[in-house]
């Protein structure tokens, strides 16, 4: 048996990212992840990083490969039926840029950052289970080599995604689970050649696109495809047709082809599961919530949760002040639904639904003109696409 102060269920970026956090503070913790280094790694995830993001990871000590090798952009650029490219312009309306920087990057930082202080990550436990979290010592059991273990704790963080143990570990009638799923998914393509300047969204008749970077010498690319199209569907050929498709001649024209070196279809799916907390277990990131891709929020809210928790923790146990403990779920809560909204309204604005008519695009595209006339129109959609900043 084991003892730690912060039990951590999810060795992904929030898992990661809480345990460096807490650790800098004196806070003692153990992260108990189901999967090896090696595959959580070779996931190939979100791509874009909202400037309150960066910074965290700056103050965090975590920004040396981020500044050297992250791109910023002034906001992300959308193309749509014969227009200029409208760009999102945070830099301009917000004064905050928006950062190319891969999430595989990040937990490659992060895990450095954890094995230079010799953070205790225990990969590829099995049967993670928590237990007593309604009482004052709550732990978690699990098999690791073919042992039983079990680490009591004071807390149990779960940042283990969507499908992870956590939240289901809550009574559902506690729980208020608000969904939506979209009736398409994203093909993704990674490809080592020069990416595009920038970073563009793409609404055409025949579907979204999406244009976008790891590093100057890795392109990230993705197009809606039908729920049930499958990867084998797609060689590289079709897909690169497709893609110059679905934007304007002189973009597609500067679309550098090559072999994929990954290739992946995901769904898309809205998704928020209240309160956060069950006692003494906290959630964040996907744990607790899921954005479909296109606002670039999944990420950066699994970061925002670990900002109010690691703070509530800390002030915890520094100050014994619990007021962001307990104000932790509705305080991440406001700055989740804000992102929830923006990415249904920017997923239903840019991507052809099965049942629409010519109506839905006209209005769609009357939507991107009104946007790329109105200053007021634009500076509130740069203000949330930025991300809002973190509450005091
Ligand atoms: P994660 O899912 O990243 O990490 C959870 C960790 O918990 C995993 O390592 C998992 O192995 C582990 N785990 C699960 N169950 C467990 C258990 N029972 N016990 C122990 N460990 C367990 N966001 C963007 O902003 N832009 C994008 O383009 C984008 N693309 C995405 C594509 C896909 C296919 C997916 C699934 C997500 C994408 N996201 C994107 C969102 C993604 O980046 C998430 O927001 C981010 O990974 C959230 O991080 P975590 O909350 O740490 O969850
Ligand atoms: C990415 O680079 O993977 C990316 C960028 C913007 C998005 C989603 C994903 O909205």
């Amino acid at each position: 048996m084991e003892k730690t102060r912060v039990a951590i269920i999810g060795g992904g970026p929030a898992g990661l990212l809480l345990s460096h956090i807490l650790d800098l503070n004196g806070v003692d913790n153990i992260v108990v992840e189901q999967r090896s280094r090696a595959y959580v790694l070779s996931r190939i995830r979100a791509g874009v990083l909202e400037a309150g993001s960066v910074d965290m990871l700056r103050s965090m000590g975590l920004g040396e490969r981020l500044d050297r090798e992250g791109k910023p952009h002034d906001g992300t650029y959308i193309v749509w039926a014969g227009s200029e490219k409208l760009l999102i312009d945070t830099k301009k309306y917000t004064g905050r840029d928006m950062t190319a920087y891969g999430q595989t990057a990040i937990t490659e930082d992060l895990y450095a950052a954890r094995d230079k202080a010799g953070g205790q990550i225990i990969d590829e436990a099995e049967n993670v289970q928590p237990y007593d979290m309604t009482t004052d010592a709550p732990y978690v059991t699990f098999t690791k080599d073919g042992k039983e273990r079990r680490i009591d704790c004071d807390y149990i963080a779960g940042c283990d995604g969507f499908h992870g143990v956590s939240r289901k570990s809550i009574p559902a009638d506690l729980m208020q689970v608000y969904e939506k799923g979209y009736p398409f998914g994203w093909l993704a393509i990674m490809s080592e050649t020069a990416p595009l300047s920038d970073i563009i969204y793409a609404n055409h008749e025949r579907g979204f696109a999406l244009a976008s970077q790891r590093n100057e010498r890795l392109s990230r690319y993705y197009i809606q495809c039908d729920l049930n199209d499958n990867v084998d569907e797609w060689p590289d050929d079709r897909f690169w047709e497709e893609l110059k498709a679905r934007f304007p001649k002189d973009i597609a024209d500067a679309i550098a082809t090559g072999p994929s070196i990954e290739k992946s279809i995901a769904p898309l799916r809205s998704f928020v599961a209240e309160p956060m907390r069950h006692g003494r277990l906290f959630l964040a990131g996907d744990a607790a919530h899921i954005v479909p891709p296109t606002g670039a929020k999944g990420l950066n809210l699994a970061f925002s949760d670990v900002y109010y928790l690691s703070r509530g923790l800390i002030e915890h146990y520094g100050k014994n002040n619990d007021t962001y403990l307990d104000g932790y779920s509705d305080m991440a809560l406001r700055r989740i639904w804000n992102a929830e909204r923006l990415s249904w309204h920017l997923t239903c604005l840019l991507h052809k639904f099965p049942d629409d008519d010519r109506f839905d695009q006209r209005t769609r595209e009357d939507e991107l003109a009104y946007l790329s006339k109105s200053e007021i129109a634009m500076a509130a959609l740069a203000e949330q696409y930025a991300g809002l900043p973190f509450e005091d």
